[in-house]
């Protein structure tokens, strides 16, 4: 067996006899096969380049967390065929609303507690969404539980952190929680049960800009949603332009287990959630 082709899954990506054992089975089942000209993407390797030969460089090591997440969004971004989905929310009743707790309660909500309650909501909706493909891929394992993983930048890379429970949490428990965890996660003091048994998870760049991504599944998940930032745009109302907030959605999902046709309705049901977010029902 080639290592260099199997992943680690333990500590720090170690290989562990286990990982040989289900690569070897992965193979014989035939689904891949690593032979030349096949899917086993066996592409050259990566040229070394003496970069100082060009001008003065610095070589700084990649950090832990780096190093063990990138393994893994490697291996989800080639062996999982995403599509990714985009939409507009019209969050402005959502904006107003932030404003006047802000103002009543001195609560700060950003927008992305009302993400996880619409999310849980579409969720529920399409439980194709809360699955994952068991090790066999001729299974899909259903979820009754709502435990939603929140993407985190840290000093020292990127950590997802899960929510447990969301379905039973209103706004302001989720807030608690959401700051509280991204704390922990910036002070490199989550715990790995903190990192684990996610059914979805949310990645949003919003507080820093642009207007869409492709976010990577966060495998064993079978979707993601990527948020960008929310802008005050000109909708037509049917008779006059009218200012409204938008906010983008970049739904990334399984295409193995999900179909266009239902990606596009979960995320036009998580923007109809979040447009009528005092009806939502979750
Ligand atoms: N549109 C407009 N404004 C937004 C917004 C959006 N979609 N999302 C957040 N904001 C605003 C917030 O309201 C806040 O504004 P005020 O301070 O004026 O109230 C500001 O942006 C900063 O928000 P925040 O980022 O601190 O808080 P959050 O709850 O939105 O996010 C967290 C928390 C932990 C997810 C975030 O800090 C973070 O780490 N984001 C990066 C995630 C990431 O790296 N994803 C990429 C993964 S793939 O490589």
């Amino acid at each position: 067996v080639d290592l260099l082709r199997v992943t680690g899954t333990a500590k720090g990506g170690r290989i562990t006899r286990e990982d040989v054992v289900a690569y070897v089975k992965f193979v014989l089942s035939g689904a891949t096969t690593p032979a030349s000209g096949g899917l086993g993407f066996d592409l050259p390797p990566q040229p070394k380049v003496n970069f100082s030969r060009y001008g003065e460089i610095d070589v700084q090591p990649l950090k832990k967390i780096q190093k063990v997440s990138g393994a893994y969004l490697h291996r989800n971004w080639v062996s999982i065929p995403h599509v990714t989905q985009n939409d507009l929310a019209d969050t402005t009743d959502i904006e107003a609303y932030r404003k006047a707790v802000a103002a009543d309660k001195g609560i700060k909500l950003t927008p992305l507690v009302f993400l996880i309650k619409a999310s849980v909501a579409a969720l529920k909706k399409f439980p194709t969404f809360n699955s994952s493909l068991d090790e066999t891929r001729e299974n899909l394992v259903m979820k009754n539980y709502f435990h939603i993983g929140i993407a985190v930048d840290t000093p020292d890379g990127l950590v997802v952190p899960v929510i447990r429970d969301c379905d039973k949490k209103d706004i302001f428990e989720l807030a608690t929680e959401l700051s509280e965890l991204s704390q922990k996660a910036r002070d490199g003091k989550l715990k790995p049960i903190e990192m684990q048994g996610g059914c979805f998870s949310i990645s949003s760049l919003g507080g820093i800009g642009g207007t869409s991504f492709t976010p990577i599944i966060n495998a064993p998940e079978v979707a993601i949603l990527g948020v960008s930032r929310s802008r005050v745009e000109p909708v037509w109302d049917g008779e006059n332009f009218q200012p409204r907030t938008m906010l983008p959605l970049c739904l990334s999902y399984d295409h193995r287990v999900i179909d266009g046709a239902n990606g596009a309705r979960f995320t036009r049901y998580l923007a109809a959630c979040l447009e009528d977010f005092e009806g939502m029902d979750d």
